[in-house]
């Protein structure tokens, strides 16, 4: 039987990690051959709540469970960790602003991302959910650059969510099942500005553009309701969306380490591709092989979509220029 893999998630405390943690445990995210041991980040005053999700986790009796630790310290929960999941972050309380949440975050993301350095495998591979998650890994990774060792390609955001919300919307839409759906894009920040983009996209090989042939529904119904999504869920549920982004997480992190046939979304640092300045991490069509990934090259950027793409680098560009003083 193959050697547990050690997989750290952060804010295990909170909502996303009640749904995350059971679903690694039961294998959906390295495979149902592949054991894990849990090491669980959250705050001081969240240990004790830590030990009640620990001991939920020893009564599901997960067979692939191979060992659980909480800690309040990220030099132990990230000691040789295969994977990370920074899902907990600072939320934005009444009244902060914008550049205030970016700060308080950029604290917590500088001391993570020095620490995985520090102590990850050489090869870990980092999915950041906690938002503001594009600039959060930007900083992890910058962080993490300063002491070298791990593979600077390797801190990602989360758009999957973007990408998962995307799919649902456009199954509905031309009535294939999401199955049927192959080759869709989600551009830049995980935010309102955000750029789904189908152009690509096919059902059973057909084109969904030509499938759907309504441009005022793509402007008008289709992004507002993917980009707007997250505060749907938070009006309906009276909480944010918690089940559906463990399971974009889960989704992100199997491809990444299984592979994938269709392209994914993928928050990665730019390579340069598409204009995007190196180092921002971003939205990109990525295929998954052998562990790694790639992003997709060469797709035609048309008017329109250079647009979006730009409008969403443009706010990732303010973001990063927020935090450049802590770097
Ligand atoms: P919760 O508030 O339920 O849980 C957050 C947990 O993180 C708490 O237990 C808290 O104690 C812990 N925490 C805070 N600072 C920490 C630190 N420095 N180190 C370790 N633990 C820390 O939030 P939840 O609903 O689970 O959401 C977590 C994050 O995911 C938020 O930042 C949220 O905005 C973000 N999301 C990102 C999504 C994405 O698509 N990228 C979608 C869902 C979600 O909104």
């Amino acid at each position: 039987s193959k050697a547990p893999l050690r997989v750290a998630v952060t804010g295990a405390a909170g909502q996303i990690g009640y749904s995350l943690l059971f679903r690694i445990a039961a294998g959906d995210m390295l495979g149902k051959d592949q054991p894990v041991i849990l090491q669980l980040l959250d705050l001081p005053q969240a240990q004790q709540a830590v030990k009640g999700v620990m001991m939920e986790l020893d009564d599901c009796a997960f067979p692939l469970l191979a060992g659980a630790v909480a800690t309040d310290d990220p030099n132990v929960a990230f000691k040789d960790a295969d994977v990370c999941l920074l899902v907990g972050a600072r939320p934005r309380s009444k009244g902060m602003e914008r550049a205030d949440l970016l700060t308080a975050n950029g604290a917590i993301f500088t001391v993570q991302g020095k620490a995985i350095a520090e102590n990850a495998k050489e090869d870990v591979k980092v999915l950041v959910v906690g938002n503001p998650c594009n600039t959060n890994a930007y900083i992890a990774r910058a962080a993490a650059i300063k002491v070298g060792r791990t593979n600077p390609a390797n801190y990602h955001g989360m758009l999957r969510l973007d990408h998962n919300r995307a799919l649902s919307q456009l199954a509905a839409k031309t009535g294939k099942p999401v199955a049927a759906l192959k080759q869709l894009v989600v551009w830049g920040n995980h935010s309102p500005s955000m750029y789904a983009d189908y152009r690509f996209t096919t059902a059973d090989g057909a084109s969904v553009k030509a499938l759907i042939n309504d441009p005022v529904w793509n402007n008008d119904v289709f992004l507002p309701t993917v980009g707007k999504r997250g505060a749907a869920i938070i009006e309906a549920r009276g909480l944010s969306s918690a089940a559906s982004a463990a399971n974009a997480a889960i989704d992100h992190v199997h491809d990444w380490v299984l592979g994938s046939d269709d392209w994914v979304t993928m928050g990665v640092p730019s390579d340069g591709s598409y204009g995007i300045p190196e180092g921002v991490v971003f939205g990109f069509p990525c295929c998954c092989r052998n562990g790694g990934y790639e992003i997709i090259k060469g797709l035609e950027i048309d008017d329109y979509s250079r647009g979006k793409i730009d409008l969403t680098l443009k706010e990732l560009e303010e973001e990063r220029a927020a935090v450049a003083s802590m770097l």
